[in-house]
């Protein structure tokens, strides 16, 4: 190639000629001195003297190109403190109290005198020319021209060194642990090196040398390499992390960087400390704070990182997950195994979340689907437009984000928040004139266009049995419902209305609230929901799509949700269902909910069971509703955390929610089992009151069961009436045994049914354990809470020791969390883009 005679000229000034000044032994230099303050080289481009510190008075003890330019350290010291060349050889820098900073440890082996080279390296010489001690075998942060930079050596710069690996690998470490840059010989190489060694050339650039190569391979170029003269450069491990060529002509006081090891200054792990987040102002990386819930630990040294105000030990209510955009917590090799996974971005939140050691995860966008949690004490953090990724922190609730991105950055506040009102203002000039215009276009061409009156008649032709759900225009929906004037209630996801469709059929219009998916998305999973079809679940007949609008038309129920039923006060003893009724609900939803889980194409838990969820038809035939719809849920969206009905949901809540483990068709039969104990007693579970001895009902009616009190346990309105005793009972069995704090002791719902009907006898059911559950700490019931409703459909298994209690669960935890997550995957990251 066309530089190989280059090198061979420039080789040569590789090894200089030894002209030196000698230091005798005895001699000593201290900041403070009159006369010997450093020791020069022969020609003085080099000196070893005290360089002053501009931030303390301090003095670093260096050998310093050109009077300025450190390129080896020995300490810092006081004014009063000194460098000394021992008679028994030992070179010694000493602080102004006698203190040992640092010692070259030659005392005994004969030193004679020491000299400092032109090329700027410090040796301490035996009789003769005998080398003893090196200042470029022993390099602090600096590597020059003429030094050779061995695997035995290392750059250091705090918890960031530089070395050079067996392999010819250059690499970058922070904290001798996690490698954040890394940079070999290309593949074609195939080679095991012998003994490799770095050099930089005094024209700028930087090699690498090994027997087995016959040339210098060329690892980087300075940018200004072979120009001008009389300029030294040097490569040196800066304190920010990053490994860098500098030049400096000789008369000039600058030093400029030519070449920088990682580009990206905020791929540098560490680099705004633990928790710290980088980012960019126009020019230069910043430091900040991921949210207003942490504060920085040196307020002048933004470098330093950040603490929680609040510890999550420490904190009285419940944990939450900060949501970042586009941020990322570094990840290099070697992440361990069980800190990946293959899921979404609302299981990435949520196993993090309820794993008490996970502080903070990373949901990739760019593809791979993969989630990192981080359990390590330190992360650091990087926010930037461009990256693919959404982070999560877990902090001590209330979440409270930062006023802007760029907020920490004080005083430039103001600026961005103005320019991104400015914004703000454009576009919604521009959606409005838009609007407008189309508006106008419309009005103008289809104003008499007999196509217009026709268009609600489009989907009156079309049969609502078909499979494909019907796409509504929000204007349709808007005229169906009167304008959402008849609520029906408001359930987890958002208010329901009724409505009545062109073709008089009667509907429920779910508008929900929280996702902001992107379209294609969305129907997709529209599609998933109104495929399942059952006789026990509410159909789908139809969504709407537009702009921020999400709304699912359902078939109406007319006689509402179970609650009302069963929990009825004696006003409204009309709405009273017989056993006969009650029986069949319970064991329609049975069969709605085996469907869900074992008879359909792509399995769904459902995670929100309760008798809110459970509509009745004209019949009183059940169908389970709100099927599919927790993947759907942006967590992002903080009012629907408040609309969420923490009560009704609460007792409901299978214990794996509490501890770490992975959610599972069982929990699904957990709150089964609870509503299935509502059925025959008319009261919730967690109800608790003079008649039940101060306990929750739940625990209180397997005391009762033990004592072969059946009768007590059955709702009173049901007294009157012929009931089948038999039947009771065995419903409150097989209740007791869905409500097993152990999943793996919970039956199959599969296996509900069976018992239900009398089809397989029903053993004796042990204890529930429930009282684990109402002994639960208020913080974890809270944290509960919270997690229900955002409760997902896939949460795989942080630890692998929690799969022996899933194998019998019949789900492996990985694949039931993939097969429900794969779905959902492409729906949530659509809020990433
Ligand atoms: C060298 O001399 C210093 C000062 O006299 C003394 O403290 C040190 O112990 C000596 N080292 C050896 C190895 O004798
Ligand atoms: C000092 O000596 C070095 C090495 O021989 C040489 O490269 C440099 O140009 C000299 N500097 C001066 C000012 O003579
Ligand atoms: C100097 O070196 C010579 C031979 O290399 C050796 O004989 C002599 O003992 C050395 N002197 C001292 C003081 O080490
Ligand atoms: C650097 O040092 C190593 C080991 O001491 C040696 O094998 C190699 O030849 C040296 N390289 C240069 C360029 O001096
Ligand atoms: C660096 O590593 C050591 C030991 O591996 C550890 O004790 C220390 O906490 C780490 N430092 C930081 C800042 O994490
Ligand atoms: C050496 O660096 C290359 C990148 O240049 C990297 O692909 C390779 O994995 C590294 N090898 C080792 C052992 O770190
Ligand atoms: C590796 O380096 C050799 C020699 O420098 C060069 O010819 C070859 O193209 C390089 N291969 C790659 C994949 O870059
Ligand atoms: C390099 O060394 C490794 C382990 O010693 C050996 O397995 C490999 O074959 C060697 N590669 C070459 C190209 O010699
Ligand atoms: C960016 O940050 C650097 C360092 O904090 C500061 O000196 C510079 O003025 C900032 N630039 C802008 C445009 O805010
Ligand atoms: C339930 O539906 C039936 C049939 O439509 C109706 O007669 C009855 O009044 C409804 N009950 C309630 C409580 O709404
Ligand atoms: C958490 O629950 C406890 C008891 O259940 C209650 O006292 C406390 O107020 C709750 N805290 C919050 C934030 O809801
Ligand atoms: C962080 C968070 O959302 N916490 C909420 C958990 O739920 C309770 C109610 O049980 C709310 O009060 C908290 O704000």
């Amino acid at each position: 190639m066309s530089f190989s005679c280059l090198f061979f000229l420039y080789l040569s000034p590789f090894f200089f000629t030894a002209s030196s000044s000698t230091i005798p032994l005895g001699s000593s230099i201290s900041p403070s001195s009159p006369t010997q303050r450093s020791w020069p080289s022969s020609n003085s481009t080099f000196s070893l003297s005290f360089l002053p510190s501009p931030s303390s008075n301090s003095f670093l003890a260096a050998i310093a190109y050109a009077g300025q330019v450190p390129i080896w350290t020995a300490g810092a010291v006081d004014s009063a403190g000194s460098l000394r060349l021992l008679s028994n050889g030992s070179l010694r820098l000493i602080t102004g109290s006698g203190a040992v900073l640092w010692d070259s440890g030659t005392a005994g082996r004969g030193v004679s005198s020491a000299s400092l080279e032109d090329s700027g390296e410090l040796r301490l010489l035996g009789n003769g020319s005998s080398v003893l001690w090196s200042s470029f075998d022993h390099p602090t942060d600096t590597v020059v021209p003429g030094q050779n930079f061995t695997a035995r050596g290392a750059l250091r710069s705090g918890l960031y060194s530089f070395s050079l690996q067996r392999s010819g690998n250059l690499t970058l470490t922070w904290n001798d642990s996690i490698v954040y840059w890394t940079q070999g010989l290309n593949s074609s190489f195939d080679a095991n090196l012998t003994s490799p060694s770095l050099g930089l050339q005094p024209i700028g650039i930087l090699n690498l040398f090994d027997p087995s190569l016959s040339n210098g391979v060329i690892m980087a170029y300075s940018s200004d390499y072979a120009e001008g003269s009389d300029i030294l450069r040097f490569l040196k491990l800066d304190a920010d992390g990053n490994l860098r060529i500098y030049s400096s002509s000789r008369g000039s006081e600058t030093i400029t960087a030519r070449w920088s090891a990682v580009l990206d200054q905020c791929e540098v792990f560490g680099y705004c400390g633990n928790m710290g987040i980088c980012s960019y102002n126009d020019t230069n990386p910043i430091c900040g704070c991921p949210s207003e819930n942490f504060e920085p630990i040196d307020s002048n040294d933004r470098r330093q990182g950040c603490k929680r105000k609040r510890e999550i030990e420490d904190c009285p209510g419940s944990a939450a997950m900060l949501q970042l955009d586009h941020a990322e917590f570094l990840t290099y090799q070697p992440e361990l195994s069980s800190q990946v996974f293959f899921v979404g971005i609302s299981a990435c939140r949520l196993n993090c979340l309820v794993s008490p050691s996970c502080v903070a995860s990373t949901s990739l966008s760019d593809g791979t689907g993969l989630c990192y949690l981080k359990t390590t004490e330190f992360v650091s953090g990087y926010q930037s437009a461009a990256l693919p990724g959404t982070s999560y922190v877990k902090v001590c609730g209330p979440v409270s984000p930062n006023p802007s991105p760029f907020a920490d950055n004080a005083g430039n506040g103001e600026g961005w928040r103005l320019h991104a009102w400015v914004v703000v203002v454009v576009i919604v000039a521009t959606v409005l004139v838009l609007i407008a215009l189309e508006g106008s276009l419309w009005w103008w061409c289809c104003r008499n266009s007999p196509k217009f009156g026709g268009l609600s008649a489009q989907y009156a032709l079309l049969e609502y049995a078909s499979a494909a759900p019907v796409q509504f225009s929000y204007k349709e929906l808007q005229r169906s419902t009167k304008g959402f004037k008849d609520k029906l209630g408001a359930g987890g996801f958002g208010a329901v209305y009724k409505g009545v469709l062109a073709n008089r059929m009667v509907v429920a219009v779910k508008q929900l609230e929280g996702i902001e998916q992107g379209e294609k998305q969305f129907r997709m999973e529209v599609a998933t929901i109104s495929s399942t079809h059952h006789l026990n679940l509410v159909r789908l007949i139809g969504f709407c799509s537009e702009g921020r609008h999400r709304l699912l038309v359902y078939e109406f129920m007319k006689n509402g949700s179970l609650d009302n039923f069963l929990f009825a006060t004696e006003e409204q003893s009309g709405k009273m269902l017989s056993w006969e009724y009650r029986f069949n609900v319970a064991l329609g939803t049975a069969r709605g909910i085996t469907y869900l889980h074992e008879e359909c194409r792509d399995c769904i838990v459902h995670c929100d069971i309760k008798p809110e969820n459970i509509l009745l038809d004209e019949n009183y035939n059940a169908k389970v509703s709100d099927f599919g719809l927790a993947k759907l849920i942006n967590p992002k969206d903080h009012r629907y955390r408040t609309l969420t009905s923490v009560r009704g949901t609460r007792g409901y809540l299978a214990p794996e929610w509490l501890a770490n483990l992975p959610i599972t068709s069982k929990s699904d039969v957990y709150s089964y089992g609870m509503v299935l104990l509502e059925i025959v007693s008319g009261r919730r579970n967690f109800d608790v009151s003079a008649d039940t001895n101060r306990k929750k009902f739940s625990i209180w009616a397997y005391e009762e069961f033990e004592k072969g009190n059946v009768e007590g346990i059955v709702d009173e309105k049901l007294v009157n009436q012929d009931v089948d005793m038999e039947q009771i009972t065995r419903a409150i069995q097989v209740s007791f045994w869905c409500i097993q704090e152990q999943p793996s002791q919970r039956p199959m719902m599969g296996k509900v049914v069976q018992m239900l009907e009398g089809i397989t006898d029903i053993e004796r059911p042990p204890a529930p354990k429930a009282s684990t559950e109402g002994s639960i700490g208020g913080t974890s019931i809270n944290m509960s809470s919270n997690i229900s409703a955002f409760s997902t459909t896939a949460v795989s298994a942080p630890a692998p020791s929690s799969s022996s209690s899933l194998q019998t669960a019949g789900v492996s935890p990985l694949a039931s969390g993939r097969n429900l997550e794969k779905q959902s995957l492409s729906l949530l990251q659509s809020d990433m883009k």
